[in-house]
């Protein structure tokens, strides 16, 4: 017999991605029975408020998945590499957000308005993965565009708030902000470079081909999603000073002939899509509108008139919602509607 509730497990839960989860879990009325939240010994013992009960933060450890039926990790890549397997043993299915597994053959790499039938391959090691941030919005705009006219190569360019590293990363910010006010020095902790009022052109770690590790996400993840490792795709990606909410600037050349108005026409059935494209009336998208919102915006929509076959667009998307715990819980629901 099919449960009415799940049990359901937050791994990372005082972090700005487990915060989030808490808010689309109680919006999205998700059917759950208990609720365990866990962070590490920093936290452990704070109370976070879930349906108007506060629930105790609790130290993540081997213990901490029985009888847990779902698990939505956010603790940093080290933290999942040791749970997830561990968590998975228990009999919890763990949708992971971090990179650790993204690409290990045996997990599936979804986005549900992408693949969704791909999470059926989550019994080989009971675990999802949820892609990078800046891979789910492009992925979710750029699917209807592959489909229709195959897309060949895409060269995108990434314009990431600091929420997408963390509490720290935004607290850094407006630290940076209040000091250079105050005719201070701004420090830099968390970010590689001063933020404010700047933009840093590396987002993670530099790899030896000169791009950095968030940037390879973008192109491997993308290769994986669509199934195709065919596509060519090119990726720059830049932290600047905002505070929630990524844009990319997304360049795509096609096999068949694309015009602007087919793609403003099929985006504009896409699921999980909203096209703003007015620009001569100030309508496009924009992170201060996409932030506390659930849907990727398109914009920007006009031919590339240097190739045959090219569009360039402009792409928006809340990364804390539909760029992280959004996409895990409407993975949630598919798991619990057609899985378990
Ligand atoms: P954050 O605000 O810094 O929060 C980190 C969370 O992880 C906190 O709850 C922290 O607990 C917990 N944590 C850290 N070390 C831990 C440990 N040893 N054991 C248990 N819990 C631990 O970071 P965030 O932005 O929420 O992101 C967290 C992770 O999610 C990232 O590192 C990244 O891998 C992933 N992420 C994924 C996406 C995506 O899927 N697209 C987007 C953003 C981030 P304390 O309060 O105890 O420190
Ligand atoms: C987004 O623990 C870590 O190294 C996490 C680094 C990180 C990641 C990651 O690689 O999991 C910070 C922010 C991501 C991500 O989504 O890829």
């Amino acid at each position: 017999m099919k449960k009415k509730l799940y049990n359901v497990a937050i791994a990372g839960a005082t972090g700005v991605v487990g915060k989030e989860f808490l808010k689309i879990l109680e919006d999205r009325k998700f059917p759950v029975g208990e609720l365990k939240l866990l962070a590490s010994e920093r936290s452990a013992g704070s109370r976070l408020t879930f349906r108007g009960e506060e629930i105790p933060v609790t130290l993540l450890d081997d213990e901490s998945f029985k009888g847990v039926d779902i698990g939505l990790f956010s603790p940093g890549a080290s933290v999942s590499a040791k749970h997830a397997p561990r968590a998975g043993k228990a009999g919890c299915i763990v949708i992971d957000n971090t990179s650790q597994f993204r690409m290990d053959a045996d997990v599936p790499l979804v986005v549900p308005e992408v693949n969704p039938k791909a999470i059926a391959e989550y019994k080989k090691k009971m675990i999802i993965a949820n892609p990078n941030c800046s891979t789910i919005q492009m992925v979710v705009a750029l699917k209807p565009i592959h489909d229709k006219f195959r897309i060949k190569r895409i060269v995108v360019s990434t314009y990431q708030s600091v929420s997408g590293a963390g509490k720290e990363a935004m607290e850094e910010l407006s630290d940076q902000v209040r000091a250079l006010f105050n005719m201070q020095s701004a420090q830099a902790k968390v970010l590689p470079q001063r933020i404010a009022f700047n933009c840093i052109p590396q987002i993670d770690s530099f790899l030896d081909n000169g791009y950095t590790k968030e940037e390879m996400k973008m192109v491997n993840e993308t290769q994986k999603i669509f199934g195709d490792d065919t596509i060519r795709v090119t990726a720059t990606t830049v932290r600047v000073p905002v505070f929630v909410a990524h844009s990319e600037s997304v360049n795509i050349e096609t096999e068949k002939p694309i015009t602007p108005d087919a793609v403003r026409k099929l985006l504009s059935k896409a699921p999980g899509v909203t096209v703003l494209d007015d620009p001569k009336k100030g309508v496009y998208p924009m992170p201060v509108e996409a932030a506390d919102t659930d849907d990727t915006f398109v914009g920007r929509i006009r031919k590339d008139e240097s190739i045959e076959n090219g569009i360039n667009m402009w792409i928006v998307a809340d990364n804390l919602r539909k760029g992280a715990a959004l996409n895990a819980v409407q993975i949630a629901e598919i798991l619990i509607k057609d899985y378990i």
